[in-house]
């Protein structure tokens, strides 16, 4: 009895450290992972990899904070005080075709075509924009209450992010918040919400400061799907100074899906990967 108290006894001890060694494994990782952020974490949602479909130019001084795709042409944001401006980009060159360039007192952030308009958000100033989408004429601007990040539409609502984990619903007339829902997946709310872009029914959203994007469905808030992009910009592409993963733009027409990041000297077409 007492050699099987003592297996016993040893058996707990090494379980026990076990745990403990993976506890710390755990801790560690989460020290070089941003706060315990840890996408993909879960049995239940699935992560999707990616192809390179294509590989365009990219200005490499573009602050990327809005994309989108619509027409043929790229619409981009960029942000920085003094670096502040909305573009028509030629895809297949990254040529700018038309530029507007923002006061310095504001960081432009998310932007979003709505029928002829374009939207355009502005970091903590509390304002967007609303130009003519052709002319980039300034037509009015509106006001939030909440910091300005990421902005897109469904077709009826605008939907913004501030940089947690709410995303709002706003009247696309009247610039009013009509609706908001939290994002959260198996560990809880997913905050940080950056770039938007709405595709096929979800929400896609970048996390700042990661390589990863969530698939949100709009109504729940439930991440659905994640996509690990980690990577996709290589090493030898980091010989100049780039900043984080930003930019998602899809093209209805084609089902094509653009992303990009600030300082980025490449624009990427990407097809997702489902897991096994
Ligand atoms: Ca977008």
């Amino acid at each position: 009895m007492r050699k099987v108290d003592s297996v016993k006894r040893l058996f707990n001890i090494f379980v026990v450290g076990l745990s403990a060694l993976a506890g710390a494994v755990l801790f560690f990782s989460c020290l070089t992972l941003q706060g315990c952020f840890i996408p993909g974490n879960s049995d239940v949602i699935p992560v999707y990899s990616y192809n390179i479909v294509n590989v365009y130019p990219h200005d490499p001084d573009a602050f990327t904070q809005g994309l989108v795709f619509e027409d043929g042409v790229l619409y981009e944001g960029t942000g920085l005080p003094g670096h502040s401006t909305l573009r028509r980009v030629e895809l297949e060159t990254g040529d700018i075709l038309q530029i507007r360039e923002l006061s310095d007192q504001f960081f432009g952030e998310g932007i979003t075509t709505y029928g002829d308009r374009i939207i355009q958000l502005t970091w903590q100033s509390h304002i967007g924009f609303v130009y003519d989408k052709n002319s980039f004429e300034l037509l009015q601007d509106f006001n939030y209450a909440t910091e300005g990040w990421g902005v897109t539409h469904d077709g009826t609502r605008l939907i913004m992010s501030d940089g947690t984990s709410t995303l709002h619903f706003l009247d696309p007339q009247t610039f009013q918040e009509i609706d908001h829902v939290e994002v959260f997946d198996d560990d809880g709310p997913v905050t940080r919400l950056n770039e938007l872009e709405y595709v096929q029914g979800e929400i896609y959203a970048n996390v700042w400061q990661t390589g990863w994007v969530a698939r949100i469905a709009p109504d729940s808030g439930r991440v659905v799907g994640w996509i690990d992009l980690e990577g996709l910009l290589s090493a030898e592409d980091h010989s100049e100074p780039v900043d984080v993963l930003n930019g998602i733009a899809y093209d209805a027409d084609n089902d094509r899906l653009f992303v990009t990041g600030k300082l980025w000297p490449k624009l990427f077409e990407i097809e997702l990967i489902p897991p096994d």
